[in-house]
């Protein structure tokens, strides 16, 4: 990075995500961006301009450093420009899944007091007073037809903008990820996290640049999480590459785009049901480069069948919402084989151990949990510090929550969780947070929430639930009410009422009795 001088000496270089991401955009300024499944194409000069448009509007509300901008809103490329806009704003980005619903939503505008709330318009009408009961003073409408109140009066302002100067602590983003305890927790990410992260799998994935033939990445999934969000769009943006634009997952159409693309993005759930497609063939990805696997762990058969019918072992990759990517198989071959059931070895910069519960280092392929450290690591958890201060070691590792074991090839395998969590195609569902919900209906004296194996998922939740003496439980209403209130995707697939739930003779449940009990349901 170059370092601008003033009478004054050596002032810092810009350490603002955005400007690295546009000193990486091609000099062809009319070259194609982002194109959509519709056909529209977007330059980079298109991308250039209206985030200049966007981060003009958003700075002229006068917010304080740090302000956040929270948005629910369903993926768009204006979303993309949202968020790039936010970065070049200096403010401080936080997506929301657009399955969440009033409940969850009010936690988070409480939890995070945005400046600025942006919402599809069919959702203005409670967002908006939500927010504004919150103190929010700001909210704006964007839909994913390009219309909406942030575009309109984006389109007042100026095409020029300077970044605005930020330094690699400085906040970029707040990542909402689901607790334990049931209250979801905002992982503070910085610039400096972010854009040193999208570094090193620039370098680790090989992309290459236009200059060298470049890489077409297809985009197709959300871009509310870290997977779709980060590791997919700054990796194509920081280095010139394009995307292939894709609203939902329709595996018919990313089989179709495939011939035009290089690079695809995936939760094991997408090669799933991409395995399912007769039209996935050797043929059909003649012209891939790298298929990237994470979020979720990646069956064995899925790994083997995918490569038995394409040519292709599966990159699979590790992270987290705290910690962006931590791990990754190699993808060059100087770097070493793929390993199917790893996640491969520590990025470089990441240092990663394994941990027994007294603190102290396992051996060699022993398993306990997974502590790291690096550039990437969060700065903490937003208003909460001692949850922060728990979660770090006196010698400043992350703990994890993932429980594996690393070889003595240093590739990592991680066999489970610590943290009773469901990862459900690629989505965190955590049973303290839903059994909440379910022990607050009525007539329920108590409730379990585990997951059981699922062929398309990966895994799903089941309730397994107790009614209070004399009370008569439905199973499918109690679906149907939760169903009213919580994100679809945290919604327990089955529910059982049962007389009593197992229990060790601590009088905790025995949630790996309910998991083998259910798992064939
Ligand atoms: C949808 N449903 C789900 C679900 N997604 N249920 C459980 N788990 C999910 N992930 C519900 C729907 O509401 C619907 O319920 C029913 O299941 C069937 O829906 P569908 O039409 O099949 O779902 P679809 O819209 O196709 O979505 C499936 C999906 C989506 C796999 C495409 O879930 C998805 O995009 N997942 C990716 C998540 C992701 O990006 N994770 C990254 C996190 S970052 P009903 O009752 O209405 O019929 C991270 C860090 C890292 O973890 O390392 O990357
Ligand atoms: P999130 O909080 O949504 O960022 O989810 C992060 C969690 O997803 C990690 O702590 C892991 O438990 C899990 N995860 C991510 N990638 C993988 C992977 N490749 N294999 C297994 N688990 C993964």
């Amino acid at each position: 990075m170059t370092q601008e001088h003033t009478s004054r000496g050596p002032t810092p270089a810009n350490e603002n995500l955005f400007a690295a991401l546009v000193a990486a955009f091609p000099a062809d300024r009319s070259a194609c961006a982002v194109e959509t499944e519709t056909g529209l194409q977007y330059s980079w000069q298109d991308l250039l301009d209206a985030t200049a448009m966007v981060a003009n509007l958003l700075q002229s509300l006068g917010l304080e450093p740090g302000a956040r901008i929270a948005v629910q809103v369903e993926k768009s490329v204006e979303a993309l420009i949202l968020y790039l806009a936010t970065l070049r704003a200096g403010l401080v980005y936080l997506p929301l899944n657009t399955a969440y619903q009033s409940a969850e939503m009010a936690y988070f505008i409480d939890d995070a007091k945005p400046a600025v709330v942006v919402c599809s318009g069919r959702n203005f009408g409670w967002i908006s007073k939500m927010a504004f009961l919150a103190g929010t003073a700001h909210v704006f409408t964007l839909n994913e037809d390009r219309t909406g109140s942030l575009l309109d009066r984006a389109a007042q302002y100026s095409r020029n903008h300077i970044v605005a100067k930020r330094s690699a602590d400085d906040l970029a983003a707040i990542i909402y990820t689901s607790g334990t305890t049931g209250r979801s927790k905002g992982a503070m990410l910085s610039h400096g996290n972010l854009l040193s992260n999208a570094r090193v799998l620039q370098t680790y994935w090989g992309w290459r640049t236009p200059q060298q033939g470049g890489d077409v990445l297809i985009h197709a999934l959300p871009i509310f999480h870290v997977h779709g969000l980060f590791v997919a769009i700054h990796g194509a943006l920081i280095n010139g590459s394009k995307m292939l634009w894709m609203a939902k997952f329709d595996p018919k159409a990313v089989l179709q785009a495939m011939p035009r693309a290089t690079v695809f993005m995936g939760v094991p759930t997408l090669y799933v049901r991409l395995l399912a497609e007769p039209g996935l063939t050797r043929e059909a990805v003649r012209n891939m480069r790298l298929f990237i696997s994470g979020s979720a762990p990646m069956l064995i058969e899925t790994f083997n069948d995918w490569q038995q019918r394409t040519g292709h072992a599966i990159l699979e990759r590790y992270g987290m919402s705290e910690t962006v990517m931590l791990t990754s198989n190699p993808c060059l071959p100087a770097d070493g084989e793929r390993i199917g059931g790893t996640v491969g070895r520590p990025l470089p910069g990441v240092q990663l151990r394994v941990q027994d519960e007294d603190g102290c280092a396992v051996p060699v392929g022993e398993i306990g949990g997974i502590e790291v450290k690096g550039p990437n690591v969060f700065k903490g958890y937003w208003n909460m510090p001692e949850k922060t201060a728990q979660e770090f070691t006196a010698d400043g590792f992350f703990k994890t929550g993932d429980v594996g074991r690393v070889d003595a090839n240093d590739y990592v395998t991680i066999v489970g969780r610590s943290k009773d969590l469901i990862i459900s195609g690629g989505y965190n569902v955590y049973p303290a947070e839903i059994e909440g919900y379910i022990n607050a209906l009525p007539g329920v004296a108590e409730s379990a929430v585990v997951g059981v194996p699922d062929a398309d998922f990966g895994e799903v939740g089941v309730a397994v639930v107790i009614a209070k003496p004399g009370a008569v439980l439905d199973p499918a209403a109690i679906i149907a009410q939760l169903k009213a209130t919580l994100a679809n995707f945290k919604i327990p697939k089955r529910c059982f009422v049962v007389p009593e739930l197992p229990r060790n003779a601590m009088g905790k449940v025995q949630k790996n009795l309910l998991r083998s009990q259910y798992q064939a349901v």
